[in-house]
């Protein structure tokens, strides 16, 4: 078992993240994820070059190059065909996204779920508030008609802001990886050490939903915590190579820095939580990653896992759909 040892169990309890260098295998784990995506990626290019929107399929290119050229000559990102859970509203019988198998064996990795085991219990859900984030460099990327890069940097947030009140009662854990090296230049990370101590904190919308207006100081990137409510002059960077993995409470106050490099930002973010406890998304589908009490729940078919997001996404598709939001920006501190 690929425990944690005190030392470690201990700076997440104090400073409220970890990071564990090489517990994810490239080879074995990484590695078929990234060769799953690139079919992916062919899929889309094909159906883009068809509809007329790019004039190459960019075939013979690396798949961080590919993808940069694609999203740039289409001037549009299309992330939600690689994610691996729905957007948070507006989801139709064709929404795409993506729960292939090699993602499915990153979610259930063995050494991945010791750790998990060793800060959450031996209960292990998998927790549906999961993405994958491509981030192409900003110079090519796709802009909105503010001029905002599209899926840029991530903003000052805790996760127990993006979730609905309910997760307040989950000990819900997130755990980061990139599947490439991330660092300052292309988009690592940031956390501040010790922000997971107080509660959970204003989050305020990128924008005034009433007006359309975009906040200032802030961008139009979703929800994010004033930097006048917490120390981000504490902040710090976080640098991860490709098989290392970073724990965060799901109070621990985080961002991504802009991708200022010539080579993509390539993270998946996964949560997992004690079976029983409410996900902080309940129209999406979790699944039982790990269990010594009834050993016999645990979801070990990766086709399964794919027809619990498709029969989520058509079943929604024919509702009405709530937005899941808690926050209305009417806090002063928004202003
Ligand atoms: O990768 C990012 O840009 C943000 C990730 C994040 O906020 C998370 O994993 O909770
Ligand atoms: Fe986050």
């Amino acid at each position: 078992m690929a425990s944690l040892n005190k030392e470690q169990l201990d700076h997440f309890k104090e400073f409220g993240f970890l990071k564990v260098e090489n517990l994810i295998d490239p080879e074995r784990i990484i590695d078929p994820i990234i060769e799953e995506y690139h079919q992916v990626l062919s899929n889309l290019a094909d159906t883009l070059f068809e509809e007329g929107k790019i004039t190459s399929k960019y075939e013979d290119l690396p798949f961080g190059e590919r993808v940069t050229k694609i999203y740039a000559e289409a001037d549009e990102v299309y992330n939600q065909f690689f994610d691996f859970s729905l957007p948070q509203g507006n989801i139709k019988k064709d929404t795409p996204f993506w729960a292939g198998p090699a993602v499915f064996y990153a979610l259930k990795c063995e050494s991945l779920l010791d750790a998990v085991e060793s800060i959450i219990g031996k209960e292990i859900y998998s927790n549906p508030i999961q993405h994958v984030r491509i981030k192409i460099p900003e110079k090519f990327s796709p802009r909105d008609e503010d001029g905002f890069v599209k899926f840029g940097a991530t903003p000052w947030h805790q996760d127990a802001g993006v979730a609905t009140k309910e997760i307040d009662k989950t000990n819900m854990l997130t755990v980061w990886f990139p599947l490439m090296d991330a660092d300052e230049e292309n988009g690592c990370l940031q956390v501040v050490p010790g922000s997971h101590d107080g509660k959970v904190l204003t989050h305020c919308p990128g924008f005034n939903p009433k007006t359309g207006e975009v906040l200032p100081a802030l961008s139009a990137q979703g929800l994010q915590i004033p930097t006048t409510l917490f120390k981000s002059e504490h902040a710090m960077s976080v640098p991860m190579k490709k098989g290392d993995a970073l724990f965060l409470t799901k109070k621990t106050v985080h961002n991504s820095l802009p991708n200022n490099s010539n080579r993509i930002r390539w993270s998946f973010d996964l949560r997992y939580q004690p079976i029983g406890q409410p996900t902080g998304r309940e129209i999406f589908p979790g699944f039982v990653a790990r269990s010594e009490r009834n050993p016999e729940n645990t979801l070990n078919d990766p086709h399964k896992w794919y027809t619990l997001w498709e029969s989520t996404r058509d079943q929604l598709a024919a509702e009405e759909q709530f937005s899941f939001n808690r926050w209305d920006g009417d806090d002063p501190a928004c202003a």
